[in-house]
């Protein structure tokens, strides 16, 4: 059976769905996107997401030719054309065709692309051990040249952080700020803990406002555990009781090792376990429904 992509107002199958070459979303990285996840015939934090993709837009001066209501409605449909209850959702807004120059006045009409998929980040086994990482000389981007709340199709930066994580052998990579704070990863936000505290950087000192990241504090406070929002350096993170790394696509991913070093006892943390525990029941009672 085909999978139906949405593509400017269509669905064509995945043979079909093809872009121009003049696409500037594919020339300059110039455009928006989102990464959606759907449990059990419903869409978790569908709003969140749409007000962030279209926070995303009006931040470069992108103009989505549907509204909210629209797009939330042909996202729904995109998962009920592929029968699908749990999926992984990408959702692309680029500035669409142009010609060879980056004035996006060359781009009267942006493209709006919905895919509905599975997907899959790490191996249950890695949940279970924890993943190693390592941390990234790559820097993330200061917000005064490319806003780091902008999930822009610009994943440069990112990606050089995640080449060296391959070479190392390491599941992900850890990114700095430009003083040497830790930011967040290359597709997920970090949190330590610390004295039975939970830490997460604040995301001024240069991360993406992960949605997952504000279910993981709203969760904890509702546990009793205490959150900050504080910026740490490398030495902390090595030093921490607790690793896990938060995304729509990973999910709560335990991190046990960074550089080679163990972190607390080598182990998923009891918080962490805890945490993975309460967000997985979460994601089965709550969301927008599909059908
Ligand atoms: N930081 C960055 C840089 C991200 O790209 C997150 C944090 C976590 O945010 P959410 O809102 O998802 O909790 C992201 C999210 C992919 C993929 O296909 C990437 C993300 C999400 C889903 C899929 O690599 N990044």
């Amino acid at each position: 059976m085909s999978l139906w992509i949405y593509v400017d107002g269509k669905y064509v199958s995945k043979e079909e769905a093809k872009i121009s070459v003049f696409n500037h979303g594919f020339l300059y990285g110039d455009g928006v996107f989102e990464g959606i996840r759907a449990y059990g015939g419903k869409v978790f934090k569908l709003e969140e997401h749409l007000k962030r993709l279209y926070n995303s837009a009006k931040s470069i001066s992108l103009e989505i030719p549907l509204s909210r209501e629209d797009l939330r409605e042909k996202v729904l449909e995109t998962l009920r054309k592929n029968k699908l209850k749990d999926a992984y959702i990408r959702l692309v807004v680029s500035r669409g065709e142009g010609d060879l120059g980056l004035d996006p006045r060359k781009c009267p009409h942006p493209q709006v692309i919905i895919i509905a998929h599975h997907i899959m980040m790490y191996s249950e086994e890695l949940y279970e051990k924890g993943l190693e990482v390592i941390i990234s000389s790559t820097r993330k981007n200061i917000p005064a040249a490319l806003d780091p709340r902008i999930k822009s199709l610009n994943y440069l930066n990112n990606i050089l952080a995640k080449i060296e994580a391959n070479i190392q052998g390491a599941s992900e990579a850890i990114m700095l700020n430009k003083d040497g704070y830790i930011a967040e990863c290359t597709g997920d936000n970090i949190f330590i803990v610390k004295e039975g505290t939970l830490i997460t950087p604040p995301i001024w000192v240069g991360a993406l406002e992960g949605i997952t990241h504000n279910v993981i504090l709203k969760l904890a406070a509702k546990e009793g555990i205490p959150t900050k929002e504080e910026p740490f350096t490398i030495s902390s993170l090595y030093n921490s009781e607790e690793c896990f790394l938060t995304g729509t696509a990973a999910e709560i991913a335990p991190v046990t090792r960074i550089d080679k070093k163990i972190i607390g006892e080598g182990k998923v943390g009891k918080i962490t376990r805890k945490l993975i525990k309460n967000f997985r029941q979460l994601t089965q009672i709550e969301g927008t429904s599909i059908y």
